[in-house]
């Protein structure tokens, strides 16, 4: 009867709210909460009838907020609020600000602070869905998890789910400079006006901090690891508390990256060595400051003597004397540093590859216990596949969190369709054999395996000033996948992907299957137009923007691309093994055996850990060569499907976003030629070797592809 009630409302609020018409510019999201399909939508008022939601607290407001705009937009009016149980009320809360929850005496202790669980359950003879909670976070994370239910046409009847994270810090690098420019950043300026903070708090925060929120990412790094001191000063702290307090209701902290040297440079100190006292002193005073201006500042993430950053080792001192000096001056008021591991050196003749291992290990245990070692996912940088790095699993007592990067810096910027959740997925699931069969790299991650107190995931971010946020859709789902899995890293990839799809283009089945293995498979083409059977760092030099196999000399032989490809008339690849730099040696012995021996190494790794010869046989029966050349043609093959695969779904979706991820595949597909021909191209005039029958030959000379410059490629380092 009541369910009746409600439709008769309803039908009579919706000529009232109508959802506001807006441009599927991409602005929204995965939170674009539009209306259920038919299918469902009579079953979803039923049970979402009322909404017994507090709003006493600004993360109380912003649960109740969010429930009322999804459930309008998705049922075409949002439900009354109630005190009371209702039949198909939902009640939102934690034991102490909620009567009604309090009353059920609900199990919550495993939950924690930002765990919740969602039940149907009956008070006073009414069927109510509760969505409980210890904190108000929790709260807030759950009714996100209950209008994803709604969102991706899941029922809503005899729920019994809990969820907790299995990962502590889920946090967003922003690459951004002062100056508005975003290093690696594909998708215009920075969010951040620095200018007209603190003043004017632009209300894409808040739809930031709710995006963030809704995939459950509790932390932000505001700017650049190749940090700029100023923002260390008090003007800088006052913009970026003004952003915490944006950001507070929605459970996300601010870190800033700090820049080792900042003593010198805002201090007035004539050293930044971490022994000496009065730089300690200065760390401590200006922790105690920055807490004063951001009581729950996250903390410190830190690039030392990397790249040309200062640390430590400018003073004879080590990664860990660094880290615990800002450790130390941030533990009494609960702060973390984040200390990163990519480092190396052009003065170390060693294979870049090693580098990191061999400067951490030795440390391990030495770290304070508010130290996280920050980890790239592998030993080079970001490459469209690198095998995990060899730390994890390396440093059993010092926490490690994973880095992964959601801006495509090597994955062709924003204009190539790559879905990298299955690369994020391919990385978790590892196994580092550290503790016997078993040990994934998302078991080092989740503290499961080691026992870690405390844990962290990293996503360099993808996020800029452009209207859709991420440069195009489809990055959107990197941004998300990554959240997603920095909750739980146990997630697949392809779920994720299925949830994501529905979300933002809500299509029907057949669609929604369609998309999402036409992103399956996108990284595993890139992989095969960029860097088949496991070479790496081939891209243009610093902008990265393109195919550059053939760029050497310049400052340092490690980032030039003959470092890593190693090709000679001979063959291609770079030798890990024992006979060449060993690196294989920094895996657990199983690990290391697989990855050493021609016999049993992932085809996939071939050339990362071998150097074989051009006749080499591969596993189809092909030689190296003609396997170079099918995979390249592969890649770009897949692309073509793509487009076609995309171009049929017109008028499946919005014609506005369609039309721009069909402009975006066409790119794709130039580039995707252009990088199989430029490396084909060059390749051949290493190898001497004819192209196989049956290939097209590259249009272009080798010299017209060398030739090719692109001084304003965005997203360069400066
Ligand atoms: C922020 C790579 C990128 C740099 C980046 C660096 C890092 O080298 O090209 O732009 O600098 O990684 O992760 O520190």
């Amino acid at each position: 009867m009541l369910g009746v009630m409600w439709l008769a409302i309803a039908c009579l609020a919706s000529t009232l709210y109508m959802p506001a018409a807006s441009a599927e510019d991409g602005y929204e999201l995965w939170l674009r909460y539009r209306p259920a399909g038919d299918a469902h939508v009579d079953a979803y008022r039923m049970r979402a009838s009322r909404l017994v939601a507090a709003a006493a607290t600004p993360t109380q407001a912003a649960t109740r907020a969010e429930l009322l705009r999804g459930l309008e937009g998705l049922l075409g009016a949002p439900p009354p609020l109630s005190e009371a149980a209702a039949e198909g009320a939902v009640i939102v809360g934690t034991p102490s600000a909620s009567p009604l929850i309090a009353r059920l005496g609900l199990e919550t202790g495993d939950l924690g602070r930002e765990g919740y669980l969602i039940r149907s359950a009956v008070i006073d003879g009414h069927a109510v869905t509760v969505i409980a909670a210890n904190e108000d976070i929790g709260a807030l994370y759950g009714a996100f998890h209950f209008l994803r239910l709604l969102q991706t046409g899941q029922s809503i009847e005899r729920l019994d789910l809990r969820e907790a994270p299995r990962v502590k810090l889920r946090v967003l690098n922003h690459w951004d400079n002062l100056d508005g420019h975003v290093e690696r950043g594909y998708a215009g300026a920075s969010i951040w006006d620095w200018h007209k903070l603190p003043d004017w708090r632009d209300p894409r925060y808040t739809d930031y901090a709710r995006a963030n929120a809704s995939i459950g990412i509790n932390g932000t790094v505001l700017n650049n690891v190749n940090a700029d001191a100023l923002v260390l000063t008090p003007m800088y702290l006052e913009k970026a508390a003004a952003l915490a307090d944006v950001f507070r209701p929605f459970g996300v902290r601010v870190y800033l990256s700090a820049r080792f040297s900042a003593p010198i440079e805002i201090g007035g100190l004539e050293t930044a060595d971490p022994l000496d006292p009065q730089v300690r002193r200065w760390w401590r005073d200006k922790a105690d400051e920055i807490y004063r201006t951001i009581p729950d500042f996250g903390g410190f993430l830190v690039k030392a003597n990397s790249e040309g950053q200062p640390g430590p080792q400018d003073y004879g001192r080590s990664h860990a004397d660094g880290a615990n000096m800002l450790a130390e001056a941030l533990a009494p008021h609960g702060g973390t540093v984040m200390w990163r591991a990519f480092v190396y050196s052009d003065e170390e003749p060693d294979d870049r590859a090693k580098q990191a291992y061999n400067e951490f290990v030795p440390l391990d245990g030495e770290f304070r216990d508010n130290v996280l070692v920050q980890v790239k996912n592998g030993a080079i940088d970001f490459q469209p596949r690198e095998p995990f790095h060899p730390l994890f699993g390396a440093m059993p007592d010092t926490p490690l969190m994973m880095e992964f990067q959601i801006t495509k810096e090597y994955l062709g910027f924003a204009t190539h369709l790559v879905y990298l959740g299955p690369m994020y997925e391919e990385v978790l699931a590892a196994d580092t054999y550290a503790a016997g069969e078993g040990s994934t790299v998302a078991k080092v991650v989740d503290g499961s395996l080691h026992g870690y107190a405390v844990t962290g995931m990293a996503g360099v971010a993808n996020i800029g000033a452009d209207r859709n946020w991420s440069g195009s859709h489809f990055d959107q789902a990197n941004w998300y996948a990554y959240g997603r899995l920095a909750w739980d890293p146990r997630l697949s990839s392809r779920s994720i992907a299925e949830e994501w799809v529905r979300m933002t283009f809500a299509g029907d089945d057949a669609f929604v299957a369609t998309v999402v293995d036409m992103m399956m498979g996108s990284r595993e083409a890139a992989v095969d137009y960029m860097t088949p059977l496991g070479l790496h760092h081939l891209m243009g030099r610093d902008h990265h923007y393109g195919p550059g196999p053939w760029v050497e000399g310049g400052p340092r032989a490690d980032w030039t691309s003959v470092y890593y490809h190693r090709a000679t008339r001979a063959g291609i690849g770079f030798d890990r093994t024992a006979s060449g730099s060993n690196a294989v040696a920094q895996y657990a012995p199983p690990v290391a055996r697989e990855f050493g021996d021609l016999e049993t190494v992932p085809e996939a790794f071939l050339l990362w850990f071998h150097h074989v010869p051009w006749d080499y046989r591969t596993q189809s029966g092909r030689p190296l060569w003609e396997e170079l050349v099918h995979r390249y043609t592969r890649g770009v093959d897949y692309v073509r499907g793509m487009r076609e695969t995309w171009n049929g779904l017109e008028g499946d979706i919005d014609a506005e976003r369609h039309a721009q991820v069909a402009a975006f595949l066409a790119i794709q597909e130039k580039e995707a030629q252009w990088w199989r021909d430029a490396s084909i191209a060059y390749f051949q005039s290493i190898s001497g070797l004819p192209l196989p029958d049956g290939y097209a030959p590259p249009p272009r000379s080798l010299q017209y592809y060398q030739s090719l410059e692109f001084p304003h490629a965005p997203g360069s380092g400066r």
